[in-house]
């Protein structure tokens, strides 16, 4: 596997720990990074109790099938440009899932599918604090900016379907796992090692040069084309063309405006939900 930025040493996974059962490893893994662990630090369960997706959503993480991997990552990038490293780490799942055989697409922001079907995804996580050169609220256009907070670590939590072959009702449609899609035993040692690979080579693409740096691979393999972006209640139908410069979907809307979006969940035309 080549990377256009060269040869990357992987620092991912130069600690790695092991649990039976957890609740969440990024949960481990967060009070591992609050402890003091080092950037690279790598947390992978058999099972996890409370697996996580985004907004309270839950995670189905049976014992001893999938891969739970949470990877602490202490970029030196400020804390409002942290989001956008869900799109280096989701370029590091479709590199390790092609090389286990697999055809993959990105969906944003945070979804690896095969054959339209959720194969992976990954929930990003941080801890950040104001710093004493923080300007005052009023000064710093108001709160939530995250401008001028420092990065303490983000966790990058990945969960990948590897051997599940019977999904429960509610994900049955929509989910499927690398044994579904490959017909075949799965090599779970050589795909981690390929999923750590790729972080360790993506995040540091990502960190350099920031998301221009990354836009290009993550829409050549990512599903555009007509959407239909549901956020907090709101419906926007539109066509999403590409990525903006922070990691927001562009999405042109009927009306023929261009939207930026930040947040929510994007559903593909044909998809199933
Ligand atoms: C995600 O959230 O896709 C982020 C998933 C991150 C999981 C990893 S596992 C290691 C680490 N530790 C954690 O606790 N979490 C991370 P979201 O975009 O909100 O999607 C959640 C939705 O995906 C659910 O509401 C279901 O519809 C569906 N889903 C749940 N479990 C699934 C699975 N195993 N495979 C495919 N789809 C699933």
């Amino acid at each position: 596997m080549s990377y256009p930025g060269g040869a990357t040493t992987s620092w991912a996974g130069r600690r790695r720990i092991e649990l039976d059962s957890c609740a969440s490893t990024n949960d481990a893994a967060a009070g591992l990074a609050r402890d003091g662990a080092e950037h690279g630090t790598v947390v992978v369960a058999r099972e996890q109790t409370a697996g996580r997706g985004r907004l309270g959503r839950t995670w189905h993480s049976p014992a001893g099938e999938n891969l739970y991997l949470s990877l602490v990552v202490r970029p030196e990038v400020p804390a409002h440009a942290v989001p956008s490293i869900t799109l280096a780490a989701g370029l590091a799942v479709i590199d390790a899932v092609n090389s286990a055989g697999v055809a993959a697409s990105l969906k944003w922001p945070n979804d690896v599918l095969a054959r339209g079907r959720k194969l992976a995804g990954i929930l990003t996580e941080m801890s950040s604090r104001a710093t004493s050169s923080a300007p005052p609220p009023l000064a710093g256009g108001g709160l939530g900016g995250g401008r001028s907070h420092r990065v303490e670590h983000v966790i990058v939590g990945i969960g990948v379907n590897l051997d599940t072959q019977v999904f429960p009702d509610e994900l049955d449609r929509l989910a499927t796992s690398l044994a579904i899609e490959t017909g075949g035993p799965v090599d779970r040692a050589a795909f981690e090692a390929a999923l750590l690979a790729g972080l360790s080579a993506w995040i540091d693409r990502w960190a350099a040069g920031g998301v221009a740096a990354i836009a290009e691979a993550w829409m050549d393999r990512a599903r555009l084309g007509p959407v239909k972006v549901v956020d907090d209640g709101q419906v926007v139908e539109g066509e999403a063309v590409g990525l903006d410069g922070d990691g927001a979907l562009i999405v042109i809307g009927e009306d023929g405006a261009r939207r930026r979006v930040t947040a929510g969940d994007v559903v593909l035309a044909g998809e199933g939900r």
